[in-house]
């Protein structure tokens, strides 16, 4: 049971966080300070929306997402923790990880100097996860919100033995069509074409979309540029801690199997995910911790 007043009076600001009943049980953090807009689930730690001032959303939350106890939301940065993809050995533990569907806790929230919000967030840990992550650690998700949005997701290693993580920031961008978009910085990247068996492959020149679209980019740390020449804006894409970039476009049939993107959804969306996937999956020793950062700005395009 989520006690939304109790929410409000130890982690509300008065005129820049607010929490709410998003949905039977389902609490809701809304943060508005002078640079931006933004909601965050605290199921999963699932930023929602974030929207700078005067800007159209970046963040895309698809018409037909659904806000369900133990259910992803299609849209917005699930968090995929400690695996990326399917459980290399367990098929009926979550795609993804379970991060994404699980309660979080508020840590803090603070309104900094320069007027943006930082919220913290801590994956609460149950028998439940335990079942499927037995290694003592702690998980938060540092979320700041500004004129650029950053996303710090903090995996401490508070026991005595070294353990290995996959993970990616699994953000859904707004574009405004997605056969008009193109993405820069990934140039002579070789990439796992999950499209065609996961061969690898290597791009040449900018990735533009016209089917179906799910790579894993290695060996990529470079800032990503999505441009979108018909909002004449460039959405920028920095990050540290990852060396690999997942890009994806479900396109119409896969879209509409999947039933919570809307009525073709998919044209107004990309995910390109900062993440440690395929070989860039993360050891992290005793005592040690390993960030997994991003950070999106926009520019003017043209
Ligand atoms: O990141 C791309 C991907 O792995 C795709 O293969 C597709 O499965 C997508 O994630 C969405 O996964 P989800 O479990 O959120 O439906």
């Amino acid at each position: 049971m989520v006690d939304i007043a109790d929410l409000n009076k130890r982690h509300g600001i008065a005129g820049k966080v607010t929490f709410r009943e998003g949905a039977e049980g389902f609490a809701v953090m809304d943060v508005s300070n002078s640079h931006a807009t933004a909601s965050i689930a605290l199921q999963g730690a699932h930023l929602m929306t974030w929207a700078p001032r005067n800007e159209q959303p970046v963040i895309w939350l698809s018409s037909a997402a659904k806000l369900a106890t133990g259910k992803s939301i299609r849209g917005g940065v699930p968090v995929c923790w400690p695996w990326f993809g399917p459980h290399p050995s367990e098929a009926s533990f979550p795609a993804h990880g379970f991060a994404r569907t699980v309660p979080w806790e508020v840590a803090e929230t603070k309104a900094l100097d320069d007027d943006r919000t930082l919220a913290v967030l801590r994956l609460i840990q149950t028998p439940a996860t335990r079942a499927q992550w037995q290694h003592p650690c702690d998980l938060e998700c540092r979320i700041t919100v500004g004129e650029s949005l950053e996303i710090d997701l903090v995996t401490r290693n508070t026991g005595t033995a070294p353990f290995t993580i996959g993970a990616a920031l699994h953000t859904y961008f707004a574009v405004n069509d997605i056969r008009h978009t193109a993405i820069r910085g990934l140039e002579n990247c070789a990439y796992l074409d999950k499209v065609d068996g996961g061969k690898r492959k290597q791009q040449t020149g900018p990735v533009t979309f016209s089917g179906e679209t799910d790579r894993i980019y290695l060996d990529s740390a470079a800032d990503i540029l999505i441009d979108d020449p018909q909002l004449k804006r460039r959405i920028r894409i920095a990050k540290r801690g990852s060396r690999s970039t997942v890009v994806w476009n479900p396109w119409i049939e896969k879209a509409n199997k999947m039933g919570d993107l809307g009525e073709n959804g998919y044209l107004n969306m990309v995910c390109v995910e900062t993440a440690n996937a395929a070989d860039d999956v993360v050891t992290i020793k005793p005592g040690a911790e390993h960030h997994l950062w991003t950070e999106y700005s926009v520019e003017a395009l043209g």
